[in-house]
């Protein structure tokens, strides 16, 4: 299957994997109203054989942030509206139906690296490089930024990045937790896809529970976050599919965790 909602975002599947690619090279894909509108909806209503999914960028870099030519006539309650806007799109990422995995390579940038953060897993290749030029352009992060990227990295080294400019190269943006996998120029797809394949092999409610259920655990007080986690830990393994896995194991039919 392949269709899409906006010419700037190709949607294509791979059995169980959704492959959503920002189609804009000209523009380093920059992320237009109409563009964010499409991930909206790509997210919003992703088929329901789909297990896991792959955001990616065409052409040199993933994405070069907002579309600055977009900025220039709002006022203050439509950029509000604007950063609302974004909000809901980029939510329908996080906790949508599937965990999806972010297929990086040359700029993720200011806009472009929200739209990484709201990704469940990170991929860069070595061309990839991490920047929040934001502060330059006197603006603010506006598409979660400030929520996402401090729970990854630390809201000192974010600071650190929109006062100073400071650009994290593949390496270090690794280092830091920007991505969490760093791989050879050009294979950051394959990977993505590879990991993706992986995550959509995994029981059903597991995969929902690290979606939904990790991320409100981890800012809900301790207790709290015991009694949901053993409500949670309940249910999945009350799942037949669990019982089968566990009994496969047992049995010597399952894989076995192998070194790194
Ligand atoms: C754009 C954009 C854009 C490129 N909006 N048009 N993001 C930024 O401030 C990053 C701005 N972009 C860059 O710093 C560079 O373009 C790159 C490092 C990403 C790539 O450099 P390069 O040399 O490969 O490309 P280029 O020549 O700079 O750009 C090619 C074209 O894309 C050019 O247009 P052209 O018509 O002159 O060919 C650029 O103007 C255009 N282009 N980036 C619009 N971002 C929800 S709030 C989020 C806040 C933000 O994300 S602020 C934006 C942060």
């Amino acid at each position: 299957m392949n269709s899409t909602t906006h010419p700037d975002v190709s949607f294509e599947t791979k059995g169980d994997i959704a492959v959503v690619t920002l189609c804009r090279p000209a523009k380093r894909n920059a992320l237009s109203d109409p563009i964010i509108a499409a991930l909206r909806t790509i997210f919003e209503t992703l088929p329901e054989n789909i297990k896991a999914a792959v955001i990616a960028g065409e052409g040199e870099h993933f994405c070069a942030g907002l579309d600055l030519s977009e900025l220039s006539e709002r006022d203050a309650g439509q950029g509000m509206r604007h950063s609302r806007m974004w909000h809901a799109a980029l939510e329908h990422i996080q906790f949508g139906s599937v965990p999806v995995v972010a297929a990086l390579h040359g700029a993720v940038v200011g806009g472009g690296l929200e739209l990484a953060a709201a990704c469940h897993i990170r991929v860069a290749d070595e061309t990839t490089f991490f920047a929040l030029p934001e502060g330059s352009r006197g603006i603010f992060v506006g598409g979660g930024g400030s929520v996402r990227i401090p729970k990854l990295i630390g809201a000192a080294r974010m600071a650190d990045m929109m006062l100073t400019g400071r650009v994290y190269d593949a390496a270090a943006g690794e280092r830091v937790g920007l991505a969490q996998y760093l791989v050879p120029p050009g294979k950051s797809l394959d990977h993505a896809v590879a990991l993706a394949e992986k995550i959509a092999g995994n029981a059903p409610l597991t995969n929902y529970a690290l979606v939904h259920v990790l991320p409100r655990i981890s800012e809900q007080p301790a207790d709290h976050g015991y009694l949901t986690e053993s409500l949670i830990s309940g249910i999945t393994q009350s799942a037949p599919e669990a019982k089968e896995r566990v009994r496969a194991f047992l049995q010597g039919r399952a894989e076995k965790v192998q070194r790194g």
